[in-house]
């Protein structure tokens, strides 16, 4: 018992060095001290210092890169929860938005589709798959499902690099939304498209969004938690 409370402190106490040193002497790219050095600094075994590092990882403090090491990771994007396009987001703070369509297309709406985009089931609706970056590095997996029939020739030019700017030239631009959050697990799809590993955490947040008193788009994305904090204002209840 006593031995598992000492292995235990001596982890936080790597853990909580490598996060101070992450937060002042290094900064974003640098190389953290090696195994060896820690262990040697700390007393403790490789095993407790791996601890440390993995836990930092998934907070997103450190990354691994394969075959050259550990370095301190860049710094977390802070996703404001409101109704901005994700472009918006990414150009807001002076990074540059792109993305990969990974599939397009006109479905039938499922049932479930069909609630949230009050539509009728196995009416038209508009399905993007995409792979959203942020200075080249993938972010986040998007489903989002739009109503057909508002958006006449809304896949005639190919996927709009914005979806949200293409709904503004329409004037149809969402001026309301509720989003949920989720804590989950990458599935063995977006693993490798986020390039995490499968099982890592991400966000999963799922938008119904309005323009007047119709809903415009249902989306379903999986964001990667070690890159993104989720930002939400908060005030005191009326
Ligand atoms: C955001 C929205 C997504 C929307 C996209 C439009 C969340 C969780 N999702 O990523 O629903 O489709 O913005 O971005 O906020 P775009 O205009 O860059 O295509």
């Amino acid at each position: 018992m006593l031995s598992l409370r000492r292995t235990t402190l001596k982890y936080l106490q790597v853990r909580d060095y490598l996060r101070a040193l992450a937060g002042s002497e290094l900064t974003a790219g640098d190389p953290v001290p090696s195994e060896r050095a820690l262990c040697e600094r700390f007393g403790v075994s490789r095993m407790t210092v791996r601890q440390a590092v993995d836990a930092l990882v998934v907070d997103g403090i450190l990354e691994r890169v394969q075959g050259r090491g550990t370095f301190v990771a860049p710094p977390k994007v802070d996703l404001q929860v409101r109704l901005a396009s994700f472009t918006e987001e990414m150009t807001r703070r002076g990074m540059t938005a792109s993305v990969k369509v990974l599939g397009a297309g006109i479905v039938e709406a499922e049932p479930d589709i069909a609630e949230a985009l009050q539509v009728a089931v196995g009416d038209d609706v508009i399905h993007l798959h995409r792979l959203r970056f942020a200075d080249d590095e993938p972010m986040a997996v998007e489903h989002s499902w739009l109503p057909a029939l508002r958006l006449p020739g809304f896949l005639d030019g190919g996927v709009p690099s914005s979806v949200y700017v293409d709904l503004g030239t329409r004037g149809l631009v969402p001026d309301w939304g509720e989003d949920t959050i989720d804590a989950g697990e990458a599935d063995h799809d977006e693993a490798e498209l986020l390039t995490i590993g499968p099982g890592k955490p991400v966000l999963r947040i799922t938008r119904r969004a309005f323009t007047g008193d119709q809903a415009i788009e249902y989306a379903s994305a999986a964001y990667r938690s070690d890159r993104y904090t989720l930002w939400v204002p908060v005030s005191r209840p009326n």
